[in-house]
């Protein structure tokens, strides 16, 4: 078992000793799992080339974690409890037989694909319990999973297929998403016309719709299962093989493909929801993420079911049928912990508090926030109305690179605070630094968020460029794992997460790159220019403010329709999830006499707060943004 903290000095007690003894404390955590060999050292590490291993030469398997380790003891138990986009539709339970038994024979088919260790399958599908099965079936034979969320455009699912060089696709023929039917296998067909490595595509049906089958290449998942042995004996895994890689948006254009490896990951993911959750074996756990996320990963997938957890895994959306959805859901499985992000909190408030009266919650036990910072307003009304001021709330503050919760509340064993993540996790160490790298100590301070020591779901390297991940990550402040995030460290030690500092912004809990907007935007053809910013929305936590210069040629076009392509252009370049929210049509953009955007000025003007520009000094044409402020704003229906 899991060694479970279970009161505040407890975790005091775990804390020192994690931070006095790194690898004694996780190699005590790694006893409790099944290794096929049991490493020779615990820990070896290098920050500033990026090298870092950890369990070194243990050899397992994680599904073995999942399965063999523990089905004598919950085989019968559901591990997957799925609701179907429309409550009519009858929902699926697997246990951990059943899933055990689909995972062993989907390994199969994908052996009889071709599939080896350490290739690369691509997983683009909608939120059905096939989707978790394809992820497990990877690992059980070693290979690398990709999933990409499968709201992302034709363009941007190329991208990641051929930056993985991947062969193999796992897809469906469509998506029920609310009142709508999404062709997700159309996609799949687009991209691949700009992917010449991929040579089988195996396709489930879900919605029935029409597709077409490329003769050779693709295959009915239902036709390839057929028949198919469901017994299947794992692959040994070293505990630095690859696990997974998942594209995530920094601050320059091209998203990033975070590789994480087998046993850190696993001991890690395990032991955060076991304690952050506190999870017992009867509770009924509901995350309300999509597998094309790292929580989904971590929280929906591997953290739970290596604990044996049941797991609610929702195919829909909040507010469909009605925007009681997931309290509906909640009583109907008797929910006990239910972990989603601030923006659906903010905007189910909108529709005040009758929905969730309709429905007995008191199954719950422990409710969970991740993605972008909560406000203290959604957290009120998340502890009052949802949990009727008797369910802790855990602010999980994490990031795909970290692989797991690193700051966070225990469930029931730290207080919390209204807005704040509290403490870091045993294990994590960190620091907070300021625009000079000089560590800031003692409590009242804020500043730029690293970590100074690894943990074992620590990302390895980003997919076929290591020199980026080292970039990115561990080249801003010598030596420290450099998160992005602002935080501050309040008088009682407690920890705020504040939000990006760089050039990302968090836009209904998805991360987006400003450098990657502009490029869709630029895309079009009357565009010269574009700047993309952040600024505070209501319910989306951050909108996207575009500023786009426009060629001359332009003067002829129904402003209207220019509008309407630019939004168009981001949807086929990335997806809907980054159409801007703002678009301000500007004759030319801020710049330094270097040629710099000045995206600070920008940022204040699309915040309303154009009165205090600070230093304007080194701009090149302060007329210009006297311009911008003074311009028109076209605003872009959500
Ligand atoms: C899990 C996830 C990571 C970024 C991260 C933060 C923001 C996530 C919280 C949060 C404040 C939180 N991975 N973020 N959780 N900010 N409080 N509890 O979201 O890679 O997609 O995003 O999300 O800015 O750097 S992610």
């Amino acid at each position: 078992m899991i060694p479970k903290i279970n009161t505040l000095s407890g975790y005091l007690y775990e804390y020192q000793k994690s931070v006095t003894n790194p690898e004694a404390f996780w190699e005590n955590i790694a006893q409790s799992f099944y290794w096929r060999k049991k490493w020779d050292k615990v820990l070896e590490w290098d920050f500033v080339n990026l090298d870092v291993k950890w369990f070194v030469n243990g050899k397992l398997n994680i599904t073995e974690n999942i399965f063999e380790k523990n089905l004598f003891i919950f085989g019968d138990k559901p591990a997957i409890v799925w609701e179907p986009n429309n409550p009519s539709e009858p929902g699926v339970t697997l246990t951990y037989r059943q899933l055990y038994e689909k995972v062993c024979q989907f390994a199969n088919v994908l052996v009889q694909n071709g599939v080896k260790k350490g290739d690369r399958v691509c997983i683009y599908m909608p939120m059905v319990p096939e989707a978790a099965v394809a992820m497990l079936a990877c690992a059980r034979i070693g290979a690398v999973h990709s999933v990409v969320f499968a709201g992302f455009s034709a363009n941007s699912l190329a991208d990641r297929i051929n930056d993985a060089e991947v062969r193999v696709v796992l897809t469906s023929d469509g998506n029920f998403r609310g009142p709508k039917s999404i062709p997700v296998k159309a996609v799949v067909d687009e991209a691949l016309e700009s992917c010449p490595l991929v040579d089988r595509v195996i396709v489930l049906k879900r919605t029935s719709m029409a597709v077409t089958m490329k003769p050779g290449r693709d295959v009915w998942w239902h036709d390839a299962v057929r028949g198919v042995p469901a017994d299947n004996k794992a692959t040994e895994m070293d505990a630095e093989d690859n696990l997974f890689v998942l594209y995530t948006s920094g601050s320059t254009g091209k998203p990033k493909g975070v590789v994480h490896t087998t046993g850190g990951y696993m001991v890690y993911t395990a032991y955060t929801f076991a304690n952050v959750f506190q999870y017992d074996s009867d509770d009924v756990y509901f995350c309300t993420a999509d597998v094309g996320w790292v929580t989904g990963h971590s929280y929906i997938v591997y953290g739970p079911l290596l604990n044996g957890a049941t797991v609610v895994m929702f195919e829909g959306v909040p507010n469909y049928p009605g925007v009681d959805r997931f309290w509906d859901i909640i009583e109907k499985h008797k929910v006990t912990h239910f972990y989603t992000a601030p923006t659906a909190l903010r905007s189910l408030m909108g529709y005040g508090t009758e929905p969730i009266e309709r429905h007995d919650l008191r199954s719950l036990k422990v409710l969970g926030s991740v993605g972008e910072p909560i406000n203290e307003e959604a957290w009120q009304w998340y502890y009052t109305h949802v949990g009727k001021g008797n369910c802790p709330i855990v602010d999980t503050w994490w990031q795909t690179e970290t692989g797991g919760i690193m700051v966070s509340p225990i469930a029931g064993v730290t207080p919390t605070k209204p807005a704040y993540a509290t403490l870091p996790l045993p294990g994590v160490q960190l620091m907070i630094v300021d625009n000079e790298g000089n560590e800031l100590k003692g409590n009242n301070v804020e500043g730029n968020l690293c970590i100074k020591f690894p943990w074992p779901g620590m990302l390895r390297t980003t997919y076929g460029d290591h020199q980026r991940c080292i970039n990115t990550y561990f080249a801003t402040y010598k030596g420290l794992y450099f998160t992005g995030d602002g935080v501050k460290r309040d008088a009682d030690g407690y920890y705020r997460i504040l939000g990006r500092v760089d050039d990302v912004i968090n836009v209904s809990g998805h991360r987006l790159g400003t450098a990657e907007v502009e490029n869709a935007i630029n895309s079009h053809p009357l565009v010269l220019e574009s700047a993309v910013v952040g600024f505070p929305h209501d319910v989306k936590g951050q909108g996207i403010y575009a500023y786009v210069v426009l060629d001359a040629a332009s003067k002829t076009h129904d402003p209207e329709k220019i509008k309407d392509s630019l939004l168009a252009a981001v949807t086929k370049v990335i997806g809907p999830i980054a159409k801007p929210d703002k678009i301000q049509v500007v004759s030319g953009l801020p710049k330094t006499r270097s040629g710099k955007i000045m995206r600070r000025i920008l940022r204040k003007i699309a915040e309303g707060d154009a009165t205090s520009l600070g230093d304007t000094s080194t701009l090149l044409d302060p007329g210009v943004v006297q311009e911008i402020i003074g311009g028109a704003l076209v605003r872009v229906k959500a």
